[in-house]
């Protein structure tokens, strides 16, 4: 390393004095104008991670769904996951190194990772379209170049685009070609092939309107579409050509708000998607004859997709890999996890099939190589209705992102589902109903005196929250609530649910005064009533379904259907899950 060099460059990117940021689950964000040093230091730490790895290691630009004046950046390892916890931790303490430090730091890295300093280097850059990204991302490349590492800056890019790029580069191609011109054809050729079976090809189930949210999915949707327009048509809106991005529009708005987007007529059962500012997220949603808006978010979505592949699975295998005695209902495990799309992926690498989803709309399916591999066998070796299903299977193992969470794939799976199905977006959304719930946050002057353990559905400290909790719940039906500590903004999730909107609502209030109370809360004190605004948060994924926990016990617990028709919904959604199951048995 060039140590004067990076002294003499790391001047040009000067941190603000005292400025301190964490590495947090989904990288850094703040307000752009506070983010040049830190893009020039993730260069650095790239290069490292790439000599460590002896891997492409991705950039990405971006701040999601936060407002345009923001910005952040995360780092994708080798098979386009997060990046690991360790190197989180280097992350942040090489952002937050004062100018005169920084150099130990990066060298104090190097040391504790073992790092082969002479080892090459190979990083790739994506940004989103907010102002501040071009120039931030060059800031990036600064600091890449600095050390010697080689790069190559892809531009504007979605998000799991990059990862995309970063799974292709280092699995030698074997994944998909590294270009969007790759992921295009990967993903358009899988869908195409899937829709060519769909018997139904009435023009309800191939048209679908998509909020963009003013951000990069509208233009990486507008240069795809040609590629997969035969087996579906999309009509975007909020695609950037007026309005600010993530501005009452995008999935984090639709979910927050329980509303459609500003600048989309919705005419009755029409179905409508909306992806987030760098197109990771997506929720679908739509009018009934009444006029009442009706959110499918990622619990329904996971829901379609298990339940879907179960059936194929089953269709090839059972009675043969599968014995017909086994039960269904033994072989679907649902598990939860902490919040964050790294502990669900990481979870669901666990397993041959593995699907997540948070309830914001962020989820994917993955598959490991063993049940790749068998699945492709059994296309070329079955043969009719086992052989076709089977082939099915491979599209949709194509068409998934399973290098993370991606709108765009996301929604040609769910389109392939529903056409090949026969479903109207009704149907789909009867799947189960949702418990009446509520989602509200809390200030506190320090939030991290909540920990919580089982996948953060329990408070350990402060002392006496959760027995708190636990009488609260008690005087509700159908109910229960969940507090913790936010991972992006300073705050307290409050989730509750119960047998009716207005018991969900004032447990939610009532847990809220038991954390204020007991968990040093600031400032005004929780109020009863809410406004959307108040119900809102940065992502709004608490409560079942998101990143830490699946639907399971609410639907079970949901009155209103038949409990045979609950668990047969619930077996459907977790099938996937189960998989590994299925290898066992065999
Ligand atoms: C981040 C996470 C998301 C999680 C959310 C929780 C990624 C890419 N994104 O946006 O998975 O649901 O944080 O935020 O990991 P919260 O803790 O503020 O509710
Ligand atoms: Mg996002």
């Amino acid at each position: 390393m060039d140590l004067g060099a990076i002294t003499k460059y790391s001047a040009l990117h000067a941190k603000p004095n005292g400025l301190i940021l964490q590495y947090g689950t989904a990288g850094f964000r703040t307000k752009a104008e506070h983010l040049d040093h830190v893009m020039f230091r993730m260069g650095l730490l790239a290069v490292l991670r790439s000599k460590q790895t002896k891997s492409t290691i991705g950039v990405m630009v971006t701040a999601s769904h936060n407002p345009e004046e923001d910005n952040g950046v995360k780092l994708v390892d080798p098979l386009g996951e997060m990046l690991a916890p360790s190197w989180e931790e280097h992350a942040t303490c090489l952002a937050n190194a004062e100018e005169q430090d920084m150099q130990r730091v990066l060298i104090d890295i190097s040391e504790k990772e073992a790092v082969n300093l002479q080892q090459d280097a190979f990083v790739v850059i994506g940004r989103d379209t907010r102002p501040s990204s071009e120039k931030l991302s060059q800031s990036v490349i600064d600091g890449v170049t600095v050390v010697g590492g080689q790069f190559h800056d892809y531009g504007l890019l979605t998000t799991p685009q990059l990862h995309y790029m970063v799974y292709c580069r280092n699995t030698g191609g074997r994944y998909g070609k590294a270009t969007v011109e790759g992921y295009y054809q990967k993903l358009s050729k899988a869908f195409v092939e899937l829709t060519k079976q769909a018997s139904c090809s009435g023009d309800e189930y191939r048209s679908l309107k998509v909020d963009c949210a003013n951000g990069i999915g509208a233009l990486k949707l507008k240069e795809m579409e040609h590629y997969f327009s035969q087996g579906l048509s999309v009509q975007l809106f909020n695609d950037g050509s007026k309005g600010k991005l993530n501005h009452l529009c995008g999935a984090d708005f639709v979910k927050s708000h329980q509303k459609p987007p500003q600048g989309m007529e919705i005419k009755s059962n029409e179905r409508c998607c909306s992806f987030d500012g760098d197109a990771d997220r997506i929720v679908y949603y739509y009018h009934d004859a009444d006029g009442h808006f009706h959110l499918i978010d990622g619990d329904k979505i996971a829901t379609l997709i298990s339940s879907f592949l179960k059936e194929l699975l089953v269709e090839v295998w059972w009675g043969d890999w599968l014995p017909s005695k086994t039960r269904l209902s033994e072989i679907v495990p649902v598990y939860c996890t902490k919040t964050g799309v790294k502990h669900l992926h990481h979870k669901a690498q666990e397993f041959d099939i593995g699907v997540y989803f948070e309830a914001n709309g962020h989820g994917t399916a993955l598959f490991s190589t063993a049940v790749e591999m068998k699945i492709k066998q059994s296309a070329e070796q079955l043969e009719d209705k086992k052989r076709k299903a089977a082939k099915m299977l491979e599209n949709i193992i194509d068409l998934f992102n399973q290098a993370a969470g991606d709108a765009i794939s996301d929604m040609l799976v769910i389109e392939a589902i529903l056409a090949l199905k026969g479903l109207t977006v009704q149907q789909w959304d009867a799947l189960y109903t949702d418990l009446p719930n509520r989602q509200l946050k809390v200030q506190v002057a320090d939030r991290r005196v909540i920990s919580t353990t089982n996948a953060e559905r329990q408070a350990v400290t402060p002392p006496g929250l959760q027995e708190a909790i636990n009488d609260l719940v008690k005087k509700y039906k159908l109910s229960r609530a969940f507090v913790r500590p936010s991972g992006t903004e300073d705050v307290v999730r409050v989730y509750a649910e119960a047998d009716s909107q207005e018991s969900a609502d004032h447990l939610a209030h009532e847990v809220s005064l038991a954390v204020f109370q007991l968990a040093g809360g600031i400032g005004e004190r929780p109020q009863p009533g809410y406004k959307a605004a108040e119900t809102t948060h940065i992502n709004n994924a608490f409560g079942p379904g998101t990143a830490n926990e699946h639907t399971v016990p609410k639907q079970c617990r949901d009155g209103s259907r038949s409990f045979a028709k609950e668990t047969r919904a619930l077996r459907m959604r977790s099938a996937l899950a189960s998989h590994r199951k299925l290898i066992m048995i065999n």
